[in-house]
């Protein structure tokens, strides 16, 4: 079997964090979210992958390139943001006489969930939800899938559709579905032409989520970091102290006097410290700098990102190249310890987490001693003034 994987959309829910790079690029863990779902596929036992791309689609080519883990990966482009079933129309000149698997390249999946989901024949992925009112929600009869219902009042099932689907090879003459409701030619439609026409097994899956929104690349980020075998291969001073799971990639450093607490896990080139405390789950990532005096929780730092002196930077994710200036204060609680709210779209939504900090896009400049509310979101390039209380998203 091959497997074909959705990477084409932008991620416009995550932004600022898409703005350079497409979603499933964004980091998780030691890789990019895409790479996880495409261990997922080969670990499955897949013998090709099929990627599609589209927004940046350059940034996970150069990733993959022509094989990925001894499996062959072909590319196919996907011009607009049509659709899920217009994406996999897209990879049709891939597509062969062989059944085929369909991943969401944004999403991180059980793995012996999709292994058993890849011998039973025709499936889908599910997940048991106890309000399936804002998912696709499977009527199920004799272990058989009889229909899938878009966010139903009355859900048919506790099954939200998890967006990983094993289909035969017939499904490929099966994708021109016409467009639903909110304007794309959606998989479910083809889905529901395979449940028609064949036998199509429920699979639940114990483990999965859907990276849509930046609390969830934290969400991620605290699934795989726990999943890391503990190592120090770069440099850590006898003078600091590692308690947990803590991983320290070579290439990295870390100096005298920090405290990391895991999981957590520093990446090739980075460098925490003097005094630093990092705690879990954190990621930091390539060639990034935590500094002296400064405490980082739960969060993800991207590629470059600095915290240089005398900062907190808690349930945070801060992309590529940002710099908090000396003294940049992350607040991640309110004070009525109500859910903390982002604006997502230009829509306020609670993001469910009683801690969540702030979401910097790329090269976000602070000045020292920023204030941040909790849940802000500053645009690509933003920087806020020495000593600026800032509780607005720019
Ligand atoms: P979504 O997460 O629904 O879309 P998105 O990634 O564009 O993000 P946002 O809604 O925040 O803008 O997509 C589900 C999966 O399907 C994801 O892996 C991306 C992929 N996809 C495509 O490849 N092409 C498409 O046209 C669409 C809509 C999604």
């Amino acid at each position: 079997m091959y497997a074909v994987l959705l990477a084409a959309g932008e991620g416009t829910r995550i932004r600022p964090l898409s703005s350079d790079v497409p979603k499933p690029m964004l980091p998780v863990a030691d890789r990019p979210i895409v790479a996880h779902t495409a261990d997922t596929a080969v670990e499955a036992g897949v013998d090709k992958l099929v990627v599609v791309v589209g927004y940046e689609g350059d940034a996970v080519r150069d990733y993959f390139g022509d094989s990925y883990r001894g499996v062959p990966v072909d590319y196919a482009v996907q011009r607009e943001r049509a659709g899920t079933a217009d994406a996999v129309a897209a990879a049709r000149d891939h597509l062969t006489a062989e059944p085929f698997a369909v991943l969401n390249g944004d999403n991180l999946y059980d793995p012996d969930a999709i292994a058993h989901l890849f011998e039973v024949g025709p499936a889908v992925g599910a997940v048991r939800v106890d309000d399936p009112t804002n998912y696709g929600v499977l009527e199920t009869a004799d272990e058989t899938v009889t229909g899938i219902v878009e966010k139903p009042d009355e859900p048919p099932s506790t099954l939200a559709n998890a967006g990983v689907y094993v289909f035969p090879a017939q499904a490929r003459n099966w994708l021109e579905v016409p467009a639903s409701e909110r304007g794309e030619r959606e998989i479910t439609d083809v889905l529901a032409r395979v449940i028609e026409a064949d036998t199509v097994r429920p699979v639940v899956l114990d483990r999965w989520l859907d990276v849509g929104r930046p609390w969830e690349l934290l969400a991620a980020n605290e699934w795989k970091l726990d999943e890391l075998e503990p190592r120090l291969e770069g440099t850590v001073s006898d003078d600091a102290v590692v308690r947990g799971p803590v991983v320290v990639e070579s290439g990295a450093s870390v100096d005298a006097g920090v405290v990391l607490e895991g999981p957590v896990l520093i990446r090739s080139g980075a460098s925490v410290g003097p005094n630093a405390y990092v705690r879990g789950a954190t990621l930091v990532g390539e060639d990034a700098h935590v500094g002296h005096a400064v405490e980082v929780k739960n969060s993800v730092l991207m590629q470059g990102a600095t915290v240089g002196h005398l900062s907190y930077v808690g349930d945070s994710v801060l992309g590529r190249d940002v710099n908090f200036g000396a003294g940049t204060t992350v607040a991640n609680l309110r004070h009525d310890d109500e859910p903390v709210e982002h604006t997502v779209k230009g829509e306020r939504v609670s993001t469910g987490r009683r801690k969540f900090g702030v979401v910097a896009g790329p090269e976000v400049k602070t000045g020292i001693d920023s204030s941040l509310a909790p849940g802000l979101a500053l645009s690509a390039n933003a920087t806020t003034d020495p000593g600026e209380v800032v509780d607005r998203d720019r």
